[in-house]
């Protein structure tokens, strides 16, 4: 079996594939997952270590998706890309259906930005060998920025995420199935997200690896005060993914997979010297 990630080894990217037709497209249908697929190939010839495949839209405001939908999006994209290649496939779901029928084809991470919370979810993966990332968010994707609220954010995120965990392993999934993740931008305001990836190394006390994304995110934007489009936020992106790593993330989440990579190799290289 693959190893994922061990801790003595260079982190990880994984890299971003959207699953989702363009709506001002009537070949979305037929075209949707050629261009998935093609794009998934693309970033792995870029370097990266493994996909994330979603076709649910989590940004701030977008709507839901039934697991019919989802299913329909994502099985043809699944399908191939497993056929082409051996790194491992992760798939952005809440939906336990859509879990089920995906692990069936073999693929080797659940990334849920609801940590297993749907009725159903925690069976569905313990009864896999899946890995699983455990996010953290307040609130849904259609109200989560209206008016995020924390007393000591890092300290409910972690509490939050310790529950999730303990949940997890109460349902049978293995502890080193078990990936944490902070949720930049679920539910969290600028002074949320920068306390949280500040202090990112008070997770690692949960004993499972970290898992982050900020790529193309508006805390960049915010961070700098400035107006920068999602795809001028490339530099910041590349800043805070390497703080990240710094502070112990074994996973990266992003877009630009061929730039993040160059920026770890020259990190990595300068860890090895010092080990
Ligand atoms: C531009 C492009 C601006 C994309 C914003 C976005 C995370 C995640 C997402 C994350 C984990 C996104 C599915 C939001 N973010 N999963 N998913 N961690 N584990 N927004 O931070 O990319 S979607």
């Amino acid at each position: 079996m693959l190893q994922f990630a061990p801790a003595a080894e260079r982190p990880w990217v994984m890299g971003i594939v959207n699953v989702t037709p363009d709506s001002f497209s009537d070949g979305g249908r037929y075209l949707a997952p050629a261009a998935a697929i093609d794009h998934g190939l693309a970033l792995l010839a870029a370097g990266a270590d493994l996909l994330d495949l979603g076709a649910e839209s989590t940004r701030p405001g977008a709507a839901q998706v039934s697991p019919e939908e989802e299913l329909q999006r994502l099985l043809p994209v699944v399908r191939e890309l497993r056929r082409q290649t051996s790194r491992p496939l992760s798939i952005d779901t809440s939906q336990p259906e859509v879990m089920r029928v995906l692990l069936a084809e073999g693929v080797d991470m659940i990334n849920d930005v609801r940590a297993l919370q749907q009725p159903g979810a925690l069976a569905v993966v313990a009864a896999s060998q899946a890995q699983v990332c455990l996010m953290h968010m307040q609130g849904q994707p259609q109200d989560m920025q209206q008016a995020p609220h924390y007393g000591d954010v890092v300290s409910e995120v972690q509490d939050f995420l310790d529950a999730r965990v303990r949940a997890c392993v109460d349902a049978g999934i293995d502890r080193q199935r078990l990936w944490i993740d902070p949720g930049f931008g679920f539910g969290k305001d600028l002074a949320h997200n920068l306390a949280l990836l500040a202090r990112l190394d008070t997770l690692q006390q949960l004993g499972c690896p970290l898992l982050v994304g900020m790529s193309r995110k508006r805390m960049l934007a915010q961070a700098l005060a400035a107006e920068r489009t999602p795809e001028q936020r490339l530099p910041a992106s590349l800043a805070a993914h390497l703080w990240a790593v710094e502070q112990g993330a074994r996973i990266v989440r992003v877009h630009d997979v061929a730039a993040m990579v160059d920026a770890l190799r020259l990190w990595w290289s300068l860890k090895e010297r010092r080990a």
